[in-house]
This record gives structure tokens, C-alpha cells and sequence, in this order.
């Protein structure tokens, strides 16, 4: 069996179709000058970077017919899914369903709320709308994971320590296997991101695996 170079140890490839790849919340609000992330005074050249990287995990999955899911944090613009214990947290007084830059924030087919144009889903690509941080909660996810006999999640995405973490987090404790790729990743705080990505794989794998993206392809191509 072909296995990814990765920490703590080798992350072993299972048999074809049963390896997807997750890409949370690459939405234009999080990543774009002019978003609401750029609008609350953070570093989105920082998420940026990340972008052709993610790409060409895209690209590779694409072309070995692949399962990839994408994610997209939201809310119905009458927010009825939105609870009170999100919607009232907001330090720059800018909150959930308020008129941001680029449409109202974080709801569902606003310009801002959109995945970026580079990584735009494709047609049968998975598309999981989720209104938490985890994309397990109250979402189709893992129902959708358990029919297709998905087992391994190799995770990319906005932002590390937050949905990326929490997804990661939450999958490991239904039984999935997965694995971050570390330059598919990036928070506004690159220190959150590093301490994040040292915890996941610490004791043994305690969440599981971390590696950088040209492991994950030269495995692949190998394998
Ligand atoms: C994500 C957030 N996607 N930081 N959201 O991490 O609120």
C-alpha cells in the first residue's frame, strides 16, 4: 500500500475512492481585499498564499476522479439557523446578517459568502453548507461520507485553528482518518496556526496526520 509522508508517522492511502479531499470555507469573504475578513483589519495576503496550493491538491484529485468536498460557512438570511451564542459575538460591532462589503455576512448567495473563483466547485463535486464552525454539525456530511464509503479526509482551508481544527476534530471522533495538509491551511495568526498543527499530531496522532502538500501529490502520482 502507497502511504504520504507525514507526521507522526506515514499516512497510508486506502484503496481508490475512499480517500476525499475537504476544502473549508476558501469563500471570498475570508480571502479577498475588499471581504469582510480585509474590512476587520486582517492579513488576507496571509490566506492567499495558500490558494494555488490548494489548486493543484484540486487538480490532482480531479484527475485521479477523486472525491472532493468543499464547505461554505453560512446562514439563511432570515438566520433562524444561526444561534444567539454565535450571532451576538463580534468585536468590531460588524455581526452575522449585517451589510458588509461584499453583501451581507455570512449569508447564503451573497457575493462575499461565495467560494473564490479559483476554486469554484464542479459539477459533482460535494458542497456542504454548514452554519457551524465543525462541518459534521447539522450538516448531510457524514451520511453523505458513510454512503460513498469514505474513510480518509485529507483537510485544507480557512482557517486552521477555528473550522479547519473543529472539522478535523470532529471527524477524528466519528472514525475518520485524517490528514491536514500543512500548506493547504492558513489562519490570520500564523502562531494559531503552528500550535495547531503541533497539537493535531501530537501523542501518536491524537487527531491524526499532518504533511505538506508535495508529499500528499508525489503519493498519489505514485500510487
Ligand atoms: C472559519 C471563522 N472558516 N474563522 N471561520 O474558520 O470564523
Amino acid at each position: 500500500m502507497t502511504a504520504i509522508s507525514a507526521q507522526p508517522y506515514d499516512y497510508e492511502i486506502p484503496e481508490h475512492g475512499k480517500m476525499a479531499l475537504v476544502i473549508i470555507d476558501m469563500q471570498r469573504d475570508f480571502l479577498e481585499p475588499g471581504g469582510f475578513g480585509d474590512a476587520l483589519g486582517n492579513n488576507v495576503q496571509l490566506l492567499q498564499a495558500i490558494v494555488p496550493t490548494i489548486k493543484e491538491l484540486l487538480e490532482t484529485w480531479r484527475s485521479l476522479s477523486l472525491p472532493i468536498i468543499h464547505t461554505i460557512e453560512c446562514h439563511k438570511p432570515d438566520l433562524s439557523d444561526c444561534p444567539p451564542s454565535k450571532l451576538n459575538r463580534s468585536k468590531e460591532g460588524l455581526k452575522i446578517g449585517d451589510i458588509g462589503p461584499m453583501g451581507r455576512i455570512l449569508i447564503y448567495g451573497e457575493a462575499g459568502n461565495n467560494i473564490i473563483p479559483e476554486l469554484e466547485p464542479k459539477e459533482g463535486e460535494i458542497v456542504i453548507l454548514k452554519p457551524g464552525k465543525g462541518a459534521f454539525t447539522r450538516t448531510d456530511l457524514e451520511a453523505i461520507l458513510q454512503e460513498r464509503g469514505i474513510t480518509h479526509l485529507v483537510i485544507t482551508g480557512v482557517t486552521t485553528e477555528v473550522c479547519v481544527q473543529t472539522t478535523m476534530r470532529e471527524a477524528n471522533d466519528r472514525g475518520y482518518e485524517c490528514l491536514l495538509v500543512e500548506d493547504g491551511t492558513e489562519s490570520y495568526f500564523p502562531e494559531f496556526k503552528q500550535a495547531t498543527i503541533a497539537m493535531l499530531w501530537a501523542q501518536g496522532g491524537i487527531i491524526g496526520w499532518t504533511s505538506a502538500a508535495k508529499s500528499v501529490i508525489s503519493a498519489m502520482s505514485v500510487g
